[in-house]
């Protein structure tokens, strides 16, 4: 079968006011973003002819400034789910002006299936090569497309965009679980093991057209490593060593999952480049350029990734290299790369990053003061909640020392402490397995909290009314408020809560 080749304007004007869009992409990697700038144009016309029109959009993670950017700066988003970075989306988000549903990754394609986010109207998805039967090979990233492409009931629109080569053909692993009661187990056993197909198959009669582009993907620049980070990653990698010479960690070590940013960069790097941790397999969410280096020398043998969120130059490299690469990166699509289930049989270490945690071990990734949201949860808690050992990073303070990022009581709290084993500031390392709050509360202060900051706390569990988790609950949030109101957390008194 022949596919229409249709412009990027017109597969825009397939889509109507309240639609619901699902994209390709994972990250700005393998997202669409020819058409969806077209939709935002539409949008701001028909608003400017006095019309309603605003979409829901559902996607692997988070995109870039051609879809979630132009539609938020439209006013075309009614509705988004799950993950997102953009600053003018969040912008929009934290004026009430969107409904944002923040969905744990791996969960995303299977609450599309099970009817909870409403029908799926339009899908596209970035493909690099399409076979007249409705094969398409997806490009750098595997997300919720096979999802997206079979539920989409008004269409499938296809960007084929030249800018990623189809060298990269067989990269992927497409599998897409059966829903209960008939899923069966996800038959993964090592970290690069291939279940699925090199293709996404589409019905060939939903494909309403093929829009050719060449764009490049928008990777997202990461500020460079620092003092701060570069130490929370030689702490990381001494307590991972340190645990490797009990016997807790095996000595062919275990597979490796950090999140995104300059900290996991710096903890990718002090772990590569210490020659007492043996090579070890990356099962990842996101694939950094760190990763890649890694690979290249030798210390990364395989990649099991959702997306390559990788510098363009690095992605081209990649592609360029396919004979090295083939066998030791696979792509998934987000609810195997993020899957619960294959997280805890591999024995994940999980390291990620917090806005803030607590003296108990909570941990908050999203919301910065309990009520303005940052990103999104990500995929930190399918990995942090699953993996063998689940670590959460952060610098002890943040806004150049008037916020503490340790806590009485998180603002907002994503992962509790149920989830959370170790904690790493550039301070030192909280290792919270097997203690009991107090305990816990104890190791925090002295280990991660700021100096500047220390007495604070230590003064907070002096007022704390006993109990399991020692709280004084009219106190709990005095530092987020004296932030609040004079613009430093320095300056909270407890002494104003002592009766
Ligand atoms: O604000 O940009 O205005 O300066 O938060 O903080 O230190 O630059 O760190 O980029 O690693 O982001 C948790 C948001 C950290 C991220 C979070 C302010 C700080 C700065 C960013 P500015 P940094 P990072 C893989 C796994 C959830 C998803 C996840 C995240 C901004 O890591 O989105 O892990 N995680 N997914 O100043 C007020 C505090 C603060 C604070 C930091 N305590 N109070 N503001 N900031 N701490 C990715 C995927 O899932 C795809």
């Amino acid at each position: 079968m022949a596919f229409t080749r249709i412009t990027a304007a017109e597969a825009a004007a397939l889509i109507k006011d309240g639609d619901t869009l699902a994209l390709s992409g994972f990250t700005p990697a393998g997202t669409p973003k020819a058409t969806t700038p077209e939709i935002a144009k539409i949008a701001e016309a028909e608003h400017a002819a006095g019309r309603p029109f605003q979409i829901g959009l559902l996607t692997g993670a988070s995109t870039g400034q051609s879809a979630d950017g132009v539609l938020a700066d439209a006013h075309a988003l009614r509705y988004r789910a799950p993950y997102t970075t953009n600053s003018a989306f969040r912008k929009r988000v934290n004026a009430g002006e969107i409904a944002y549903n923040d969905i744990h990754l791996s969960m995303m394609a299977q609450e599309m299936r099970y009817g909870f986010l409403g029908p799926v109207d339009w899908a596209i998805i970035e493909v690099c090569a399409v076979e007249p039967d409705g094969k398409v090979y997806l490009t750098a990233a595997g997300g919720i497309a096979p999802t997206a492409a079979r539920l989409a009931r008004k269409g499938v629109i296809l960007e084929l965009n030249a800018f990623h080569s189809p060298k990269s053909i067989g990269i992927h692993d497409v599998y897409e679980p059966l829903d209960p009661p008939l899923r069966q187990p996800i038959p993964i056993i090592r970290p690069n093991d291939r279940i699925g197909t090199p293709y996404l198959q589409i019905d060939p009669a939903k494909i309403v057209g093929i829009v050719e582009c060449n764009l490049p993907d928008e990777a997202r620049a990461f500020k460079d490593n620092d003092p701060v980070t570069d130490q929370i990653g030689q702490k990381v990698a001494e307590f991972l060593l340190a645990d490797m010479r009990r016997g807790i960690i095996p000595p062919s070590f275990l597979p490796f999952q950090s999140g995104v940013g300059s900290t996991a960069n710096a903890i990718l790097g002090a772990l590569g480049s210490n020659p007492d941790v043996p090579a070890f397999d990356v099962y990842t969410e996101v694939l950094q350029d760190a990763v890649v280096d890694l690979m290249r020398n030798g210390r990364v043998k395989s990649a099991s990734t959702c997306s390559l969120s990788v510098t363009n130059e690095v992605l081209q490299s990649i592609y360029e290299d396919m004979d090295f690469f083939g066998d030791k990166i696979v792509i998934r699509p987000s609810e195997i790369s993020n899957n619960p289930e294959v997280i805890r049989r591999l024995g994940l270490i999980a390291i990620n990053t917090a806005i803030e945690v607590d003296l108990y071990g909570h941990a908050n990734s999203t919301q910065v003061c309990g009520t303005k949201m940052m990103n999104g949860i990500g995929g930190s808690g399918d990995f942090e909640r699953n993996a063998f050992l689940s670590i959460f990073t952060c610098p002890s303070v943040a806004k150049n020392g008037a916020i503490s990022s340790i806590v009485p009581f998180c603002s907002h709290i994503d992962h509790t402490e149920h989830d959370v084993n170790v904690i790493v500031t550039e301070q030192g390392v909280a290792d919270l397995r097997g203690k009991s709050p107090r305990e816990r509360a104890q190791a925090i202060i002295e280990n991660c909290a700021h100096p500047d900051y220390k007495q604070l706390l230590w003064d907070y569990l002096k007022i704390a009314d006993k109990g399991q988790t020692c709280h004084k609950l009219s106190a709990a949030f005095a530092l987020h408020d004296t932030f609040l109101s004079t613009g430093d957390m320095h300056q909270t008194d407890f002494s104003r809560y002592v009766k």
